[in-house]
């Protein structure tokens, strides 16, 4: 499959870019920075928020489906969570249903329901409860491709990621840890999964303590094959465990984060 990467050559960009490689797909990067040492495909330099250069970058070459991971990975004030978040969405929507490009695989975040308290499994019913901006952001660029689903039939797949890194170091990462091999068989499955109109699924490795359901994506095809436990004889446990443990946006549903919504002068 023909694929469009955005934040290609970021954190989870680079892996899932190498990974879909290995896997035989073609990978188109975007992404402000230029492209790393080593790829060789095509890459457009540029940002997602800027609709005439996505436009420009869909006009270059057809693609078949587009993974988007651009955006700020962190909390920041209100309008640029929206605009790293919803408005670059919105600009490679708007690309897609003008180049008739039928698929997008969503990098959201466990954060758009990081207020819900951490206690059952939580699941793709589970209500908005974002625990920052970053996590209204992201809720907000799930119901924009809700809306496009709806209205021009395409299909969506936000992968609400728990923690992707090359190995879990807290306690909370136990329960949270996506594997980078995981991830990169969580974005194929969500790529190629047979009509899923728009879905939800969660971003997490088969981990023993798991806080997300995995029937979401296991109803894509997305079977993860890591599980952080392997690591939690290793894991110091550290003063803050019990506070992130409480809800499951861990430090993000901290008081530490509350701030006001709009940067004053
Ligand atoms: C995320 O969505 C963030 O991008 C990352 O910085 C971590 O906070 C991660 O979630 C997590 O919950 O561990």
């Amino acid at each position: 499959m023909r694929v469009l990467v955005t934040g290609a050559a970021g954190s989870i960009g680079q892996v899932v870019t190498l990974g879909l490689l290995d896997r035989g797909h073609e990978v188109i990067g975007l992404d402000r920075m230029p492209a790393p040492d080593g790829f060789e495909g095509v890459w457009h330099t540029a940002d997602c928020a800027d609709a005439d250069a996505v436009l420009d970058a869909f006009a270059a070459q057809p693609v078949e489906g587009v993974v988007h991971l651009a955006g700020h990975p962190d909390e920041a004030s209100l309008p640029d969570s929206l605009t790293s978040h919803v408005v670059t969405t919105a600009a490679l929507l708007d690309a897609m249903v003008a180049h008739q490009v039928r698929r997008m695989v969503y990098a959201s975040s466990n954060h758009a329901v990081g207020r819900t308290p951490r206690r059952d499994l939580v699941s793709d019913d589970a209500l908005p409860r974002p625990d920052t901006f970053y996590g209204v952001g992201k809720v907000a660029a799930e119901a924009l491709l809700a809306l496009y689903v709806d209205r021009y039939d395409l299909d969506a797949v936000a992968c609400r990621i728990g923690s992707f890194l090359p190995e879990p170091s807290t306690t909370r990462h136990l329960s949270t840890w996506l594997s980078h091999d995981d991830g990169v068989r969580m974005i194929e499955a969500a790529l190629t999964a047979t009509a899923p109109g728009f879905a939800v699924l969660y971003g997490i490795s088969a981990n023993t303590r798991a806080w997300w359901d995995l029937a979401p994506g296991r109803a894509l095809g997305y079977e993860p094959q890591d599980d952080a436990e392997r690591w939690a004889a290793r894991i110091p446990s550290r003063p803050e465990d019990d506070a992130e443990a409480a809800h499951v946006g861990g430090p993000f549903a901290l008081e530490q984060f509350y701030r006001p919504a709009l940067d004053r002068r």
